[in-house]
């Protein structure tokens, strides 16, 4: 059995829809995030970044006792090992897949968590015009960028790292299927080869199966104060301010 310390964001269903597509068993665990739930000494024994996604697998590869992994990446590639599905192990095609995953994780995911803040978000929290303008344009052009990548390898292969299906391409669509809505309304039109891939993926019953996994929690009616109290949570980390949830991780551990 699998635990995961989920919610319902790209980067969550990255886990889900792997574990859905692997056919394995877990145990879904809330985590909160505009709650706070992030900062849990409990949660940041697994997860010392604080952030979700994180799994506990109580059977781990290759034995021992239950090994507990942070990072999307790290944790797909963790499943594909382990399951000896979605990420081939002859090593040019191996080092191919893991070469998008890595692209993904630095790139694809980042730019858009970016471009959705300046787009969506900091005009809720800040006043000054030059510097929404700056960060929308700088974050939305690289999302762009990004877009023409993916198009540009969509037209020539079937899935992102070639003729199969793998990590890659779950990792990259939990992002991707949001680009109309959260930054460019306009993006299936410039970019079709990308839609395509989008489509096809998306239609695969485990890729809804788990993107689809507590959708309820993200569709709850909050108040506008409700709204700024988790985005006060979510946008204004700095070291000072969660250096007490890691030091009362830390001596809870010990
Ligand atoms: N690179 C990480 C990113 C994880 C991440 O940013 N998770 C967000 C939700 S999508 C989170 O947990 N945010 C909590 C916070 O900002 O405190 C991964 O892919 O696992």
């Amino acid at each position: 059995m699998i635990d995961v310390y989920y919610w319902p964001t790209p980067n969550g269903w990255k886990v889900t829809i792997m574990l859905e597509e692997c056919g394995l068993e877990y145990r879904v665990h809330a985590v909160d995030i505009g709650g706070g739930e992030q900062f849990k000494a409990d949660f940041l024994r697994i997860s010392p970044n604080n952030r979700m996604p994180a799994i506990i697998d109580n059977a781990p590869l290759g034995g021992g006792k239950p090994l507990a992994l942070f990072e999307s990446g790290a944790i797909l590639e963790y499943l594909a090992d382990k399951t000896g599905k979605f990420l081939p192990k002859e090593p040019a095609a191996r080092y191919t897949v893991l070469q998008w995953a890595y692209w993904q994780m630095a790139n694809l995911g980042p730019m858009m968590g970016n471009a959705n803040h300046f787009k969506n978000y900091a005009k809720k929290i800040v006043d000054d015009e030059a510097q929404l303008t700056y960060g929308t344009k700088r974050f939305v052009g690289e999302v762009d960028r990004l877009c023409g990548v993916m198009d540009a390898q969509l037209g020539a292969n079937r899935y992102l790292a070639g003729a199969d299906y793998s990590i890659a391409d779950m990792l990259s669509w939990s992002w991707a299927m949001l680009l109309e809505k959260l930054i460019d309304d306009a993006v299936w039109s410039k970019f079709p080869n990308l839609k395509r891939w989008v489509d096809e993926v998306g239609a695969r019953p485990a890729v809804q199966k788990g993107r689809n996994v507590h959708k309820e929690w993200s569709e709850r009616q909050l108040t506008e104060e409700q709204e700024k109290a988790r985005r006060e949570i979510l946008f204004n980390q700095t070291n000072d301010k969660v250096r007490n949830a890691r030091e009362e991780a830390a001596r809870a551990s010990s």
